[in-house]
């Protein structure tokens, strides 16, 4: 739907427009007592959340590209019905959700301030080609002091499904080398890098490629950024994996929409059910899948 529609139809004055930030590829622009926020309509993608007075709270490439098909590098892709890539390769790494434009079916701005705003997305032939089976997607996302996100996921199919899913969040740090992140610890944890699998303990820090799946990890997280003195607090609903990246020099340097040395500004923190937490939905079931991201006081 062409922007000037949703802005006709969505926009809420003073708090929610919509605009095209490249040609054909809407981007709403949500602002309240609380916060700022961007959202694009493809992928349903949170790109920014700026609590008033602070630094954005997510990391987005300056070499991204916006056009149907490609995932924004940063915000909070979405990634289902599968994480990481699929035996066949012919089909995308992380699902297809996050390469469709998404229907915008709702915005509200709350009593308490904060702005709500809905997403919806159902199988078509193109995703049956991919994955074949019937879904319905919905994505709710509410700014206020906090940004939360929650991924329902419908099994509108006739048989049972299996996903994995996750919330592929991109945060901004001061300085990925003075950044750790806590609350994995007893985690059981698999090195996408190395393979090796272990029992985490203690706080991940970085000074090399990190690529590594937490499981039976639903706890909360925090990422401690020490040279912008601030601590973003991660409680996760529905979750019980996560994944903590960081390409480092030499794999983001061979990613087109990867900046020079901007893998210092990023950490990935992903809100998940990866690798064997598998969801499996029975026809009709449901399930959710939530993140809560705010700043500690
Ligand atoms: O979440 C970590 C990861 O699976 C990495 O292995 C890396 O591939 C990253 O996701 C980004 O994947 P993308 O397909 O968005 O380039």
């Amino acid at each position: 739907m062409k922007s000037a529609l949703l802005q006709e139809r969505f926009a809420i004055p003073g708090h929610v427009s919509v605009q095209n930030i490249a040609p054909g590829y809407p981007v709403l622009e949500v602002r309240n007592p609380f916060a700022t926020a961007k959202i694009a309509v493809h992928g349903a993608q949170v790109l920014s959340f700026q609590p008033k007075g602070e630094e954005d709270l997510l990391w987005v490439s300056r070499a991204a590209i916006y056009a149907e098909g490609k995932s924004v590098r940063g915000g909070i892709p979405i990634c289902w019905p599968w994480f990481g890539v699929h035996l066949d390769k012919h089909r995308p790494s992380h699902g297809f959700v996050r390469h469709r434009f998404w229907e915008l079916t709702a915005t509200e701005q709350k009593s308490d301030g904060s702005t709500e705003v809905t997403f919806f997305l159902e199988d078509d032939e193109h995703t049956r080609s991919l994955w074949p089976h019937a879904f319905q997607l919905a994505l709710q996302v509410s700014i206020g002091r906090n940004l939360s996100i929650t991924l329902k996921m419908i099994n509108s199919d006739s048989g049972p499904v299996e996903v994995t899913a996750a919330l592929h969040s991109y945060f901004s740090v001061g300085d990925i080398a003075h950044t750790a992140v806590r609350g994995l610890d007893g985690a059981d944890c698999i090195d996408a890098l190395s393979n090796e699998q272990f029992r985490h303990a203690g706080d991940v820090r970085f000074d090399e490629e990190f690529d590594r799946i937490f499981l039976n990890a639903s706890g909360d997280e925090f990422i401690e950024d020490e040279s912008r003195q601030r601590t973003i607090a991660i409680h996760k609903k529905g979750s019980h994996s996560s994944v903590v990246w960081n390409p480092w020099v030499h794999k983001s340097s061979r990613m087109g929409d990867f900046e020079e040395g901007a893998y210092r500004q990023m950490v990935c923190v992903e809100t998940g059910n990866v690798v064997t937490d598998v969801i499996t939905l029975a026809p009709g079931e449901s399930h959710s899948l939530g993140v809560n991201i705010g700043l500690l006081p």
